[in-house]
């Protein structure tokens, strides 16, 4: 059977990759996970239009048309859910239980948010810039209809990877992923990156929102004293893919394989553990490690003798971020790093030896996609009937 995405709750969809079956570096479209609060909305690309307005000389308004002729920009990055792995925490948490598969990693194409900004003219009083997408619906705390918004400070704005995306993986955006344009920020919980975009305010103060001040924000000791902040940039994290769950394996020598991110950051190297976090060592990195991207890493086991064996897997990042054993209750449910031990069954029968797959074939795999999609040409004549929606 063709894999598919693992729904969680219907409706709205919120679905996972099924990272099983999706071991490679680039996530496909309709694999990639879902995360919606509300009703998709009609993502309809003839009549749709993004406003600028706030504090800024111009107020501004495009077409998709219009963006889609403008200078475009890729970055590839990993995409996660601020909530993902909830479902594995010791105490149970509110919100969506996720297990290990709100994340993928995709190339994204847009317009650089900056290029839209800086021609409007920023106030000297702008401080952060809000993004208000199409779609709406309430919540049990609130009970009033609200657009899905949240904001960015400016600096994160104005980043040159910051983009209004339309592309994902080559492809037009689809429905479930914010057609037809949505803010991407790399690097950032996928929170940030508000779908079905279709209004930008630039303001002069901190935005209250609802999916940054009672949603989505994490608990931390400020100069003023202990604040509920917005949560943002990812932070260290990795998984393992191979042996799955309560796998049984031989003994011999087996693969164990999985990948690591570390939101703006680098993954420097990621230490695996055979027998329950007693001693550990430097898995193998494979293929391109670039910030903002996943990176696969794998190492070779060789066990004697038939048991249960627990294995983790701890990333870390050049500037010395890692993985902890115990979750920071501050995080609110969310920023779930905690390193979780996978539970695996080591029967008597003899493995066949496993080996690294070919490191070669794994950077031109990805080379050869990245080729592909530049091959698209970006700026074609958009030829569009009305209600064609996505
Ligand atoms: N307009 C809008 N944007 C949104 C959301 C949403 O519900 N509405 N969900 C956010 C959350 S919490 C995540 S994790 C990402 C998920 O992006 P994806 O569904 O394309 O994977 O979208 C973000 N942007
Ligand atoms: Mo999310």
């Amino acid at each position: 059977m063709d894999s598919q995405r693992k729904i969680v709750t219907a409706s709205p969809e919120n679905s996972e990759t099924p990272l099983e079956t999706v071991a490679s570096w680039v996530t496909p479209n309709r694999l990639f996970f879902v995360r919606n609060h509300f009703v998709v909305p009609p993502g309809d690309r003839a009549h749709w239009e993004l406003s600028l307005e706030g504090r800024v000389a111009r107020q501004k308004r495009w077409t998709f048309e219009a963006l889609a002729a403008m200078p475009q920009h890729s970055v590839f990055a990993t995409v996660e859910c601020a909530g993902n792995g909830r479902s594995f925490l010791r105490e149970k948490a509110a919100g969506v239980q996720w297990g290990a598969g709100a994340i993928g990693h995709a190339e994204w194409t847009g317009v650089r948010l900056r290029d839209l900004l800086e021609p409007a003219g920023l106030a000297a009083s702008a401080l952060e810039v809000v993004f208000e997408g199409a779609d709406q619906g309430t919540e049990p705390d609130h009970p009033t209809p609200m657009y899905f918004s949240r904001s960015l400070p400016l600096a994160k704005a104005l980043d040159p990877d910051t983009l209004i995306a339309l592309r994902m993986n080559g492809d037009w955006l689809d429905g479930n992923h914010g057609a037809p344009m949505r803010l991407f920020v790399p690097g950032w919980y996928g929170v940030a990156s508000v779908k079905w975009l279709r209004r930008i305010r630039v303001i002069d103060h901190a935005y209250p929102g609802y999916f940054q001040t009672k949603k989505y924000s994490i608990e931390r000791i400020t100069s003023s004293g202990r604040r509920q902040l917005p949560l943002g940039p990812g932070i260290v994290k990795s998984e393992i893919l191979q042996p799955a769950p309560n796998a049984s394996v031989g003994v011999g020598t087996n693969r164990i394989a999985g990948i690591a991110w570390a939101g703006e950051e680098r993954v420097s190297r990621v230490d695996v553990s055979t027998d329950g976090g007693r001693s550990w060592h430097a898995a193998h990195l494979k293929g391109l490690q670039q910030t903002y991207s996943w990176c696969h890493w794998e190492s070779l086991w060789t066990v004697d003798s038939p048991g249960d064996f627990s294995l983790m897997a701890r990333a870390h990042t050049e500037s010395g971020q890692t993985q902890p054993f115990e979750y920071d209750a501050s995080n609110l449910g969310y920023l779930i790093n905690v390193i979780v031990p996978r539970v695996v069954h080591v029967t008597s029968q003899e493995q066949a030896p496993a080996a690294f797959a070919d490191d070669r074939s794994w950077a031109d795999a990805m080379l050869a996609f990245s080729e592909e999609n530049r091959r698209h040409s970006l700026d074609v004549e958009l030829a569009f009937t009305g209600g064609e929606g996505i």
